[in-house]
């Protein structure tokens, strides 16, 4: 025999006055068991309130925006008597013909569904505590429609890290979507902000958390405001960047001899003649013989954007930590000119004084310890450039010239190139070829 049964909001603990933030069915709708019905949502969880068994929808007590509680009408559902209700709560009382269900809070993966897509960010949140159900285990860290929560159970997204940007962090289909497209753009890879994140974004072990003023003291100083940008900065490409580095090194004997017979002409002109300028110009005519040094990865990573402009960003070591000028058009200049605005460069970035587009625009990236020591070491590609070279300070050694050993002052070079552009042969040409031209820089004129 058919009959109407209403059925009521279940025992949803505490919680009072909830607001419907959505109704899935309508008069009409046929219904399965556990199907849901609407959507709940407290400050803490959301709900889904399921079917406690088929039937036809006949009538609906409420829509969208409401606020209910415990025991009020949801919906008239026509069935067949012989339908025994599915986890009906024990709570639920009144008359026969009302039935109240169990809700369900929507679960987090279970260890058996491993979300498919991985974090774009590295934060980790602990879900809060969710309103008690009786059957289900319950994540409310994340609020959700169902069908933004269908739509990225389909994508093997898990909600908890999505950012959502509806009302009260509510998350929309468009966040997982902007989700999925970061997790894609990134390879899969995460991006986090924090060195102790990452590694559990990454699935590493938890970042040690050591509470060092037991074993001696220390003093705690803040990080400079360049540190704060560059470090996150430098990780991203650290992580993203697929880096090799190869060295080499060059005699400048013949070079350092010729800077020095030009020193007193640097003096008239107030400039300080370093090799790094003569670096500079040799890095341009190598950009021109292997223009994919010169290029950038398209956003889509399936095209290289290739610069015929040739601006050089400049590491420059400064108090307050690292900063990259840029020099226009190497290209175009003497070295006189180079050293002259290096120097003014350089000057500005130590006096914190470089503005945006002092550090805008550059095409390849120098790196020089040269003034300071050391040999070759890793310099980090500075995204969304695609190679970097590091200078080091040059030495005095004995190089064989097929017939005896001759004192050659040798300078390191170490270059560092993404992986994804830039092949290991290509590499090890244009370190060749760069190597070749610092060492006898008439070579750039052939
Ligand atoms: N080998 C030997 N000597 C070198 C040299 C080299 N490769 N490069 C520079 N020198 C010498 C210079 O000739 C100069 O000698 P004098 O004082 O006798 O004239 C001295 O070292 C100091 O040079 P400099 O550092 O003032 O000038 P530069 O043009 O070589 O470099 C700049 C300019 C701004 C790049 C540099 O001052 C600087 O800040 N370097 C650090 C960059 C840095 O931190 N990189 C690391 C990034 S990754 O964390």
């Amino acid at each position: 025999m058919v009959s109407l049964k209403d059925v009521l909001v279940p025992d949803i603990g505490d919680f009072k006055e909830i607001p419907v933030i959505e109704v899935l069915v309508k008069p009409g709708d046929k219904v399965s068991p556990e199907e849901s019905l609407i959507t709940l949502e407290s400050d803490k969880a959301t709900m889904e309130v399921p079917a406690p068994f088929g039937g036809i929808v006949k009538k609906m007590n409420v829509k969208v925006g409401d606020k209910i509680s415990e025991g009020a009408v949801i919906l008239s559902l026509e069935s067949s008597d012989d339908v025994t209700p599915v986890a009906a709560a024990s709570s639920a009382s009144g008359p026969e013909n009302k039935v109240a269900t169990t809700p369900q809070p929507v679960p987090p993966p279970t260890p058996d569904e491993p979300p498919k897509a991985a974090p774009p960010a590295a934060s980790v949140t602990t879900p809060e505590p969710a309103v008690p159900a009786p059957s289900r285990s319950v994540s409310a860290a994340a609020h959700a429609s169902p069908g933004v929560r269908r739509f990225a159970r389909e994508l093997g997204v898990d909600l908890g890290q999505v950012t959502g940007s509806g009302p009260k962090n509510r998350v929309l289909k468009e966040d997982v979507q902007a989700f999925v497209k970061e997790v894609m753009r990134e390879g899969g890879a995460p991006a986090p902000s924090t060195g102790t994140g990452a590694g559990l974004a990454l699935g590493l072990p938890a970042w040690p958390l050591v509470d060092f003023a037991k074993f001696g003291p220390i003093e705690k100083q803040a990080m400079s405001r360049i540190r704060k940008i560059s470090g996150p900065a430098l990780h991203r490409n650290w992580v993203h960047i697929p880096h090799i580095t190869q060295t080499d090194e060059t005699d400048i004997t013949e070079l350092e001899a010729f800077r020095k017979s030009m020193s007193k002409e640097a003096e008239k002109l107030k400039v300080k003649l370093t090799p790094l300028v003569f670096i500079m110009k040799s890095v341009v005519a190598a950009l021109k013989q292997f223009p994919d040094f010169n290029s950038s990865l398209a956003p889509e990573g399936d095209a290289l954007i290739v610069k015929r402009y040739y601006h050089i960003g400049v590491a420059v070591d400064t108090p307050g930590g690292l900063v990259v000028p840029v020099v226009r058009d190497v290209d175009q200049k003497g070295v006189m000119q180079l050293a002259a605005e290096l120097g003014t460069l350089s000057a500005k970035a130590r006096d914190g004084k470089l503005s945006p587009a002092d550090m805008q625009g550059g095409t390849f990236s120098i790196s020089s310890l040269g003034g300071i020591g050391g040999g070759h070491f890793t310099p980090i590609v500075n995204a969304p450039e695609v190679a970097i070279l590091g200078v080091s300070r040059s030495v005095m050694k004995p190089v064989w010239d097929g017939t005896t050993f001759q004192p050659r002052l040798m300078l390191p070079l170490s270059l560092s190139y993404d992986h994804r552009v830039i092949d290991g042969a290509q590499g090890a040409r244009f370190i060749t070829y760069l190597a070749a031209v610092i060492s006898d820089m008439r070579r750039a004129l052939l």
